[in-house]
C-alpha cells in the first residue's frame, strides 16, 4: 500500500495541467440547419475544424475566404446552424472563434439533458470588414469559459449585416474518461470471474460485454491489464 501511494504521488508530477488541447481539430462539421443558405462556392464544412485560421482581416469576399470558411446570408437570426461532433464526451473550457468581424454569433452546446445550451457568444469586432478572432487576434489566446461536459457544439448565427463566416473554431478541453468498472463482466460482483473475463479478452476471446480490455488505460492490452484485475479483485484501486 505504501508503495502504491508513493508511485500515485510520483505519477501525480507529471500530470499536466490539462485543458491545453485543441478538441475541436479534425472533428466531423455539418450544416444541421438553413443549408439553402449557403453561399457559393461552398468550402467542405471541415474547414471550421482543421486547425488553420485565415490571415486577420482577411477580406470575405477574397478567393482565401472563400476557400477557408464557411459563408451564408441570412436575414433572420439563427437560421444556418452548424455543428461539430466531437466524438465523445469531453470538458470544455476555452474557445476560439475566427469569423466575418461585423456579426455576432452564437455557440452552444449539448447539455445533459438533451437540449442545446448557450456556452459562448462572439461578439461584434468591428465595423470594418474581414475575418478576425476572438477572443483578440491571436490564435491561440482562448476565451474563458465555465467549464461543460459535451459531445456536441452548435454555431449560428445571431446578429450582424446578414452576410456571416465562420473559418475556425477551436475548444480547449479534455476528454472525461468513463468511471473505472471492475465488474467486467456485468454479472454484478467484483470476483475471480472477473479476472478470468479479461484473461480470456486479452487473449483474444470473445468480449460480450464490450469492456475495454486495456483496464489500466496504459494504451496497450496486456498482461499488465490482468494484473490490475487482479489488484482490484483483492481490494486496491480501480486504475
Ligand atoms: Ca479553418
Ligand atoms: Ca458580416
Ligand atoms: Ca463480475
Ligand atoms: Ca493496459
Amino acid at each position: 500500500m505504501r508503495h502504491r501511494a508513493v508511485a500515485a504521488s510520483v505519477i501525480a508530477t507529471f500530470v499536466t495541467p490539462v485543458l491545453a488541447q485543441n478538441v475541436a481539430l479534425n472533428k466531423p462539421v455539418s450544416i444541421v440547419a438553413g443549408a439553402g443558405s449557403v453561399l457559393p462556392p461552398a468550402a467542405p464544412p471541415s474547414v471550421v475544424t482543421d486547425g488553420v485560421f485565415l490571415n486577420e482581416i482577411t477580406a470575405y469576399h477574397e478567393a482565401t475566404a472563400v476557400a477557408g470558411s464557411i459563408r451564408w446570408n441570412t436575414g433572420a437570426a439563427g437560421s444556418t446552424t452548424i455543428e461539430i461532433q466531437l466524438g465523445g464526451l469531453f470538458t470544455i473550457d476555452g474557445i476560439i472563434v475566427q469569423a466575418d468581424d461585423n456579426d455576432a454569433l452564437a455557440v452552444s452546446y449539448l447539455g445533459p439533458d438533451g437540449t442545446f445550451l448557450p456556452l459562448y457568444n462572439v461578439p461584434y469586432v468591428s465595423v470594418g470588414f474581414g475575418f478576425r478572432t476572438r477572443p483578440g487576434p491571436s490564435h491561440t489566446t482562448y476565451a474563458n469559459l465555465t467549464p461543460v461536459e459535451t459531445t456536441t457544439i452548435r454555431v449560428t448565427n445571431a446578429g450582424g449585416d446578414g452576410y456571416y463566416g465562420i473559418s475556425e473554431l477551436q475548444l480547449r478541453g479534455v476528454a472525461v474518461s468513463p468511471p473505472c468498472d471492475p465488474d467486467l463482466n456485468q454479472d454484478g460482483n467484483v470476483d475471480q470471474d472477473d479476472v478470468g473475463y479479461l484473461i480470456n479478452v486479452v487473449g483474444g476471446g470473445d468480449n460480450p460485454t464490450g469492456i475495454d480490455p486495456d483496464f489500466n488505460q496504459d494504451g496497450n492490452v496486456d498482461q499488465d491489464d490482468v494484473t490490475a484485475i487482479i489488484n482490484v479483485v483483492a481490494g486496491g484501486e480501480c486504475p
